[in-house]
C-alpha cells in the first residue's frame, strides 16, 4: 500500500469549527482534502486534535452544504428560495443598503455575528465602521464579556487564566469546565496538578474538573458574588492579603473592606450552600498557595443582572488583593499586538468620526457601557499605556440582543432596517427564542441577510442567504480580535467548491457597491498583507516560513515601568471608569432576577434552579448536529436531574421529559446524575434537529428542545455589560412525555 505522504500534497493551516484554532496538517490529493491530522509543529494544539475536527471532511462535504446564494420567494420561513448569482443578489442588496441610508440613516444596519469566526468578523466591523454604523453584534457579548470589561475596569486589561506547570501553586475553577470547553487548557491543568499545583473548582455540578479537584465548592447557581465578597472578607480579616502590593498599587481598598465585612463566612454558606469550612479552606489556599490563579469562566456571565457584576468584579479584586496579578504563575496581564497594524485597520476610530452618523448604539440609553461613550471613555483611560486602542473596546459597542429586537418590533430607540447575520444562529444562542423569531419575521425589518454553511433555523427568516467558504477553503491569519498578542498563518488547503466564497468577500463586494471603494484589497491574502505590514513581510512570505506565526515572549510586571491602564494608573478596586459612564462601580450583591431568596412564591410553581449550555466536546453551540460521526457519539439532548429528584417525579434514565419555565417547555432525556444538587437541573444548550423539516411552524425542530426558546429576555435579565441570563434561572421538570 501507497502511504498517504507520497501521492498527496500537506497544507498547513488552522481547525476552524472553534476558536482554539489548534494547528492542523490537511492531506490533499488532486485538490480534495482526503485526510486532516494534528499538526505536532504549531503551537496551538501541538498536534492534538479534539473529536469534533474528526469531522472535518465529513462537514467540507456534506450533502446539506449552502452551495449557491439563494433569495427567498415565499413569505420569511416559507422555506421557498430561488437560486441566484452573487452579482444579482449583492446589487439587489446593495441598492436596498443605499435607500435604508438614506431614508433611516447609517445606524440602520446591524451586524449581527456569532463568536470568533476571525475574517467574517474583522470585515464585518470595518464595513460598518465604513458606513457609518455603530450597531454591531457579536457573541462577544455572552462570551465572557462581563468579565473581560470587569478585568479591563479594575486594572485595564484582562489576563490568562490557566496555570503554569511547575509554578503555579493553586489554581480556582471558577464556573469552567475545561475538560469539555478547551482540551489544550485541560491538559495544561493537568500537567500543573501533576508538579503540586492544587485544583479548587466551584461548580454547582461535579464536573470532569470537580472530580480532579482537590476542593470542590458546590455552589448554589448565581450566588458566586456572595461567595466572592465572602472570600474576599476572610482574606482580609486573616490578613492574607498583599499588603505591599495592596498599598502601592490598588486605590478602593477601604470601601471594598467594608462592603465584604457583610459577608462573613456564616451568612456566606446560608447563601451558597457552600460549607462555612470549605469557604475558609479555598480562601486560605488561594491567598497563601503563591503564585495562585483564578479562571474566567462564561457561566458567571450569565446568572442574570446584578448578580454578574458582583461576582465578575470579586474575581478581579481577588486577583489584585492577593498580588496574584501580572506574576509568574498568577493571572498574567495581556497586551495588544506587538507588530500587527490590525486595529488601525479594522477602523473603529473611522467610525467615531463618520460624518453621516448622528446617533449612539441602540443600546447607548439602557446599557451605557456598550455605547460610543463608553468606548472613547475606554479609550481615554487607557490612552497613555496603549495609544493605538486595544482590542476589547469592541466589546464595549456591541449592542445588548434585547435592544436589537426592540429597535426592530416597536422601533425604539430607533428603527432597525436591516441586519446582516453571518457566523450567528441566535435562535438557538440568544435568550427567549420566540422574541427573535418575531422580530425576524416582522415586515419593520426591511432586509435580513445571511451567510454560513448550512441553512439554519435563523437563517430560514432571512431573504438573501450566501453559502460560506469553510476553513479547508479559505486562508487563515488568526487574529482572535486583537484579545490575544500572538498570530498565526494558515494556507488554503483547497479551492472553495461550488460557489462557497470567504465571509471577507461578502463585505468587500457590498463595500464596493455603497461607496467604499478603495476601501477592499482584491482578496484576504491582500488584507493580510495590509495586517503585517509593520513586519516586513508579506502573508505569502509569511507561509513560506516553517514557522508562520509569531508569539512574543510573556512579560510580568509589566505595571512595575508602566503602571496600569486605568485612570489613575493603578488598579482601581472600585473603577472610576464604571463611575464616569454611569454604572455603579461596587461590587454589590444582588440575588439573580428569579430566585427563591427573591420571591418564596416562585419556589411553589417553579421548584428547581435551572442552568443551561454547559460546553459538550462534541459540538460547538448549535453547530454539528448534522454530522454523523458526531451525533451518533452524542445523539440526543440531556437534561441533569439528581436521581433523588428524579425518583420523587417518577423519571426514569433516559426518559422524555418536559423542562418548563414561565416562557414555555421543551423536552429533554432525563440523565440521572448524583453529581447535581437536588434542588438544580442542568439543561443541555443549542439543540436543534437538522434533519427535521425546514419551514415553519418546525424551522428543523427548533421549538422542541432549544433551551433559548424558554429562557426569558426581559430587561431585569441582562447584566450591566448586556448579556443575556442562561443560567441560574427556574424551572419545573414534568413527567415523561407521551
Ligand atoms: N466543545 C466546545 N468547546 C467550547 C465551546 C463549545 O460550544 N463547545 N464554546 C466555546 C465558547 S464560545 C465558550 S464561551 C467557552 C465556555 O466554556 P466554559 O467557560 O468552560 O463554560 P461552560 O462549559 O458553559 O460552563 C462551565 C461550568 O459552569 C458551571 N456553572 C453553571 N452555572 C454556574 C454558576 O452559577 N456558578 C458557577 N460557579 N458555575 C456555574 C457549569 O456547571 C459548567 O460546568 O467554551 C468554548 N469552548
Ligand atoms: N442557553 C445558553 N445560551 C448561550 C450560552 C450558554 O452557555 N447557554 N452561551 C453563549 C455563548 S458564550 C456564545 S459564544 C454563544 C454562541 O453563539 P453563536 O456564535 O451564535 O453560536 P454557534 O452555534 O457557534 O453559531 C455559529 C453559526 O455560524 C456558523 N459559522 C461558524 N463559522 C462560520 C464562519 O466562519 N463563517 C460563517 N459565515 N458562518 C460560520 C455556524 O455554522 C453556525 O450556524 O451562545 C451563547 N448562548
Ligand atoms: S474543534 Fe477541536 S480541534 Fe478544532 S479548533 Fe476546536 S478544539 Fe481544536
Ligand atoms: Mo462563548
Amino acid at each position: 500500500m501507497v502511504a498517504m505522504e507520497e501521492y498527496s500534497e500537506i497544507r498547513r493551516t488552522s481547525c476552524g469549527f472553534c476558536h482554539w484554532q489548534c494547528g492542523v496538517r490537511v492531506h490533499v490529493e488532486k485538490g480534495r482534502p482526503v485526510k486532516v491530522e494534528g499538526d505536532t509543529e504549531n503551537p496551538l494544539g501541538h498536534g492534538l486534535v479534539c473529536v469534533k475536527n474528526s469531522a472535518a471532511l465529513e462537514f467540507h462535504d456534506h450533502s446539506d452544504r449552502l452551495n449557491y446564494p439563494l433569495k427567498r420567494i415565499g413569505e420569511r420561513g416559507e422555506g421557498k428560495w430561488r437560486r441566484v448569482s452573487w452579482k444579482d443578489a449583492l446589487d439587489e442588496i446593495a441598492e436596498n443598503l443605499i435607500q435604508i441610508k438614506r431614508d433611516y440613516g447609517p445606524e440602520a444596519l446591524l451586524f449581527l455575528g456569532g463568536m470568533p469566526h476571525e475574517p467574517g468578523d474583522w470585515a464585518a466591523w470595518r464595513f460598518c465602521n465604513l458606513f457609518g454604523s455603530p450597531n454591531v453584534f457579536n457573541q462577544g457579548k455572552n462570551c465572557g464579556e462581563a468579565e473581560i470589561l470587569a478585568e479591563c475596569a479594575t486594572y485595564g486589561w484582562h489576563t490568562s487564566k490557566a496555570p503554569k506547570p511547575g509554578v503555579t501553586k493553586c489554581a480556582v475553577i471558577w464556573g469552567k469546565n475545561w475538560p469539555q470547553s478547551d482540551h489544550g487548557t485541560w491538559r495544561t491543568v493537568l500537567e500543573a496538578k501533576e508538579k503540586g499545583c492544587k485544583l479548587v473548582v466551584i461548580d454547582p455540578r461535579k464536573t470532569q474538573s470537580a472530580s480532579k479537584a482537590d476542593l470542590w465548592l458546590q455552589v448554589r447557581p448565581g450566588s458566586d458574588g456572595a461567595l466572592g465578597l465572602g472570600l474576599i472578607n476572610l482574606i482580609i480579616q486573616e490578613k492574607l492579603y498583599d499588603h505591599k502590593f495592596v498599598d502601592t498599587w490598588c486605590t478602593g481598598f477601604a470601601e471594598i473592606k467594608k462592603i465584604a465585612a457583610d459577608y462573613p463566612a456564616d451568612k456566606v454558606e446560608e447563601i451558597t450552600w457552600v460549607p462555612e469550612e470549605k469557604i475558609r479552606q479555598a480562601a486560605r489556599m488561594y491567598a497563601t498557595l503563591k503564585p495562585a490563579v483564578i479562571s474566567g469562566g462564561v457561566a458567571l456571565c450569565h446568572i442574570g443582572g446584578r448578580a454578574v457584576k458582583s461576582a465578575v468584579q470579586a474575581k478581579a479584586i481577588l486577583r489584585a488583593l492577593t498580588g496574584n496579578l501580572d506574576v509568574e504563575g498568577g493571572n498574567v496581564l495581556g497586551q495588544p499586538f506587538q507588530d500587527l497594524a490590525w486595529f488601525g485597520n479594522v477602523l473603529w476610530d473611522k467610525m467615531l468620526e463618520h460624518p453621516d452618523r448622528t446617533r449612539d448604539t441602540l443600546s447607548a440609553e439602557k446599557f451605557p457601557i456598550a455605547s460610543v461613550k463608553g468606548y472613547r471613555l475606554f479609550r481615554e483611560a487607557m490612552k497613555k499605556q496603549h495609544p493605538k486602542g486595544y482590542s476589547a473596546a469592541m466589546y464595549m459597542l456591541v449592542n445588548s440582543s434585547i435592544c436589537i429586537w426592540d429597535a426592530i418590533l416597536k422601533q425604539k430607540p430607533y428603527p432597525l432596517k436591516a441586519v446582516i447575520t453571518q457566523g450567528t444562529n441566535p435562535l438557538l444562542t440568544l435568550g427567549n427564542a420566540r422574541t427573535i423569531s418575531k422580530a425576524l419575521k416582522s415586515d419593520n425589518l426591511a432586509l435580513h441577510v445571511g451567510m454560513d454553511f448550512f441553512m439554519t433555523p435563523t437563517l430560514e427568516l432571512a431573504d438573501y442567504v450566501f453559502p460560506a467558504a469553510d476553513w479547508l477553503e479559505r486562508p487563515n491569519l488568526l487574529l482572535e480580535w486583537g484579545n490575544v498578542d500572538y498570530y498565526v498563518a494558515g494556507e488554503k488547503a483547497v479551492e472553495p467548491l461550488y460557489e462557497r466564497r470567504d465571509d471577507y468577500q461578502l463585505w468587500r463586494e457590498l463595500g464596493n457597491r455603497v461607496d467604499q471603494k478603495g476601501h477592499w484589497p482584491d482578496s484576504l491574502d491582500e488584507m493580510f498583507d495590509k495586517f503585517l505590514k509593520p513586519t516586513g513581510l508579506t502573508f505569502k512570505q509569511l507561509l513560506a516560513k516553517k514557522e508562520r506565526w509569531s508569539f512574543p515572549p510573556i512579560k510580568y510586571k509589566k505595571h512595575e515601568k508602566d503602571g496600569f491602564a486605568t485612570f489613575s494608573g493603578k488598579v482601581e478596586l472600585v473603577p472610576s471608569l464604571f463611575r464616569k459612564i454611569g454604572i455603579d462601580p461596587l461590587p454589590k450583591y444582588e440575588e439573580p432576577p428569579r430566585s427563591f431568596a427573591r420571591d418564596p412564591m416562585m419556589a411553589k410553581q417553579y421548584p428547581l434552579i435551572l442552568i443551561s449550555g454547559s460546553r459538550v466536546i462534541q459540538y460547538i453551540h448549535s453547530t454539528l448536529r448534522n454530522m454523523k460521526t458526531l451525533r451518533k457519539i452524542y445523539p440526543d439532548p440531556l437534561v441533569q436531574i439528581n436521581p433523588k429528584i428524579a425518583a420523587e417525579l417518577e423519571i426514569s434514565e433516559g426518559d422524555w421529559v418536559w423542562i418548563e419555565t414561565p416562557e414555555g417547555r421543551i423536552k429533554q432525556k432525563a440523565k440521572l446524575d448524583d453529581g447535581i444538587d437536588p434542588r438544580v437541573v442542568h439543561a443541555d444548550g443549542f439543540w436543534w434537529y437538522p434533519e427535521e423539516t425546514a419551514e415553519e411552524p418546525s424551522l428543523f425542530g427548533v421549538w422542541k428542545s432549544n433551551v433559548n426558546a424558554i429562557t426569558p429576555d426581559a430587561c431585569e435579565f441582562f447584566d450591566y455589560a448586556g448579556d443575556n441570563a442562561f443560567r441560574a434561572l427556574i424551572c419545573r421538570i414534568v413527567k415523561p412525555v407521551q
